[in-house]
């Protein structure tokens, strides 16, 4: 069984000395970024420390949207002439958090995070890339200095949890660590019946109209391994929703039988095409090699690129190297 690393003295003596702290994550923030700031916030606070929590944002996923009034988007000359500690959580690389890359310059630096690739950066760290969620890190950290789980406190450590292990999904064996963590957050008072309706339920009806006219637009490519989805701007215009069925549209295409790679086309204002790839877990295709050859970029199971081309010669290319990936050639 996996066990977390001790937390090392330098990150203790680093948040014991503060008196003053800004938490920061990453542009466009996840529940794992959000929660990871607000439980690290509620810990520094629990310390003493005076705590301003700060990210460049847009807040633009429904789930997180209600945490948004807790967030400054800059950190202003006044609180940055305090000298805080800045605490980077979620983040494998400096620039993953904007512009205010520029605006923490000088500024002491503590790093909480569970990436496994990325350029280091910051005085001290605490960085587990076994652990599933950043908000786990956080609950050693709690645990290392002696803080207990309130139930406030743990449902935001339940909630970074679950967003990034697809509630559970993305467990595989041996990792009975995490169910232990677990345990304590649920006997802490989480109910993870009721986090899964919050996460789950809270969408319009519009975005579930949209969903379906998205997946009305479904077709098939070489020999039912890829999935296309076409959103012709005048055809969607009608939808306003700012609750984009983007996840549910890929985790449903996905679900099909034999499928191993979703292609998602958005056109654009300008006509370009924005195109989202996702890969499901078992498939050889890494996408973000695809999204990479045409300026895009991202992981091996989730990308996205915007390209200015016809849509049909554009199909063909990225069609031609999904094949070759998947005949096993790399590209
Ligand atoms: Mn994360």
């Amino acid at each position: 069984m996996f066990t977390y690393p001790e937390v090392e003295p330098a990150v203790l003596e680093l948040m014991h000395k503060a008196s003053c702290a800004v938490v920061v994550g990453h542009v466009s923030p996840d529940g794992d970024c959000i929660h990871s700031q607000i439980a690290m916030g509620k810990l520094l606070s629990a310390l003493s420390v005076d705590v301003h929590l700060v990210n460049a944002g847009p807040f633009t996923r429904k789930e997180i949207r209600k945490w948004e009034p807790l967030f400054a988007d800059h950190i202003d000359g006044s609180l940055k002439a305090k000298n805080p500690l800045v605490v980077v959580v979620d983040c494998s690389t400096i620039d993953r958090i904007g512009y205010l890359a520029d605006e923490i310059k000088g500024l002491n630096t503590l790093v909480i995070d569970h990436h496994a690739s990325g350029e280091p950066f910051g005085d001290a760290s605490y960085i587990v890339t076994k652990s599933f969620s950043t908000t786990l890190c956080i609950m050693q950290l709690y645990k290392a200095l002696d803080i207990p789980l309130t139930h406030e406190i743990a449902e935001h450590i339940f909630y970074g949890f679950a967003t990034d292990t697809g509630y559970m999904r993305f467990i595989g064996p041996y990792r009975g660590e995490t169910f232990s963590l677990v345990a304590d957050l649920v006997e802490a008072g989480v109910s993870p019946n009721e986090v899964s309706n919050m996460m789950e339920g809270t969408h319009s009806l519009e975005s579930r109209k949209y969903l379906a006219r998205l997946i009305d637009t479904v077709f098939v490519a070489l020999d039912g391994i890829v999935l296309v989805v076409k959103e012709e701007k005048e055809a969607f215009s009608e939808f306003k929703t700012e609750d984009r069925p983007t996840d549910t549209l890929y985790a449903q295409l996905l679900a099909v039988e034999g499928v191993q790679a979703v292609l998602y086309f958005k056109q654009g204002e300008d006509d370009k095409w924005e195109i989202g790839f996702r890969a499901s877990h078992a498939s050889p295709i890494n996408v973000g090699l695809i999204a990479g050859s045409l300026g895009g970029g991202g992981h091996r199971k989730a990308a996205g690129a915007t390209v200015a081309m016809n849509f049909k010669p554009l199909l063909s290319t990225l069609l031609s190297r999904i094949e070759q990936q998947s005949s096993g050639q790399t590209n």
